[in-house]
């Protein structure tokens, strides 16, 4: 066998990558192979994992790989594994922050606009020559509305000054108090809520945040106030915010991120006051080699050097 320490890629990702990799690792496609028996071939030499952020890895998985020492996620998230287990394991893991910011920000901006002016249900209509019927009946103004951000990280900010540009006054709800002076904190999400236009989500997934957009958040934003997640599925309550929508007693949603994905729930797909994709924020082509050259790095760094680039535990 090779010198090269021995890595396992959870699910899939670009080829470009694992050309990369295997310059100097021993790959194995855990996604592609035939998992139990390459378990037990391979387990007790695999030294590294490498893992979507927004899939982890999980503790069953962790469990049968005695050997495994670093864990580099694909992503800047790392909700998704058990990040105590890994510390009891004395397991090191590492994501790859600031690289996609400014995408996963201007999606943020994009929904923001996609939904206050109606801007796939406009494409929807001129694609079905409906125009040539009557008019769009029209749709609202964004500029000078109220923006507020739940998560002020490096994501958040981001966020911030590109909707200031709109002047958008600036309204946030985070542990950490922001880098502008001129942005209004609020001490509770429901404060945050009744005083914006906009609830832009930006803050990390996990048990301490699950849910915590709950039906009192979605009422306090109101009947006129519009829901933007770029973060993760788990911080909103789905049931209650299908619930609003169909009420009318929210404007309109914008999601990239979704509890089950990549299930989206039929009640969510019917409605027109919508905007969905599927978790693309990070996803360009610059942004994602800059997440790859930086997820394999840590994994180069660790082997060579013993240390991660971007550390998380
Ligand atoms: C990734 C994400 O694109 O960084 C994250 O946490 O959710 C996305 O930016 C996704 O995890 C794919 O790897």
């Amino acid at each position: 066998m090779s010198s090269k320490p021995e890595i396992l890629v959870i699910s899939e990702i670009p080829q470009t990558m694992i050309d990369t990799l295997e310059r100097h690792f021993v790959v194995h496609r855990y996604w592609q192979t035939d998992a139990p028996a390459l378990l037990r071939e391979r387990a007790p030499a695999i030294r590294g994992a490498l893992t979507r952020a927004a899939k982890g890895i999980s503790n069953a998985l962790i469990e049968q790989l005695p050997a495994l020492e670093v864990i580099s996620g694909f992503g800047v998230g790392v909700d998704a594994t058990d990040l105590n287990v890994c510390r009891q394991r004395g397991i090191k893991v590492s994501n790859t922050p600031n690289v996609l910011n400014e995408c996963v920000a201007d999606i943020g901006l994009a929904l923001m606009l996609a939904v206050t002016r109606k801007i796939c249900e406009a494409d929807r209509f001129a694609r079905a020559g409906e125009w040539e019927h009557g008019a769009f009946p029209g749709a609202w103004k964004m500029s000078g509305k109220r923006c507020g951000i739940v998560g002020m990280g490096n994501i958040g900010h981001d966020i911030a000054q590109r909707a200031a540009a709109f002047n958008m006054p600036i309204h946030y709800f985070s542990p950490r108090e922001a880098r502008n002076s001129h942005w209004q904190r609020h001490d509770s999400l429901i404060k945050l809520a009744n005083a914006v236009d906009f609830l832009v989500l930006t803050l990390p997934g996990g048990a301490k945040t699950q849910h915590i957009i709950n039906r009192d958040v979605l009422d306090a934003l109101g009947p006129e106030g519009i829901l933007i997640n770029i973060a993760r599925g788990s911080v909103v309550d789905t049931g209650a915010l299908i619930a609003v929508l169909q009420e009318g007693k929210l404007r309109g949603a914008g999601l990239d991120v979704f509890e089950e994905e990549p299930h989206i729930p039929p009640a969510l797909r019917s409605l027109q006051n919508v905007v969905l994709l599927p978790h693309i924020a990070s996803n360009t082509a610059e942004t994602r080699q800059a997440m790859a050259d930086l997820t394999i790095n840590n994994l180069v760094s660790y082997f060579t050097q013993g240390k991660l680039l971007t550390p998380v535990v």
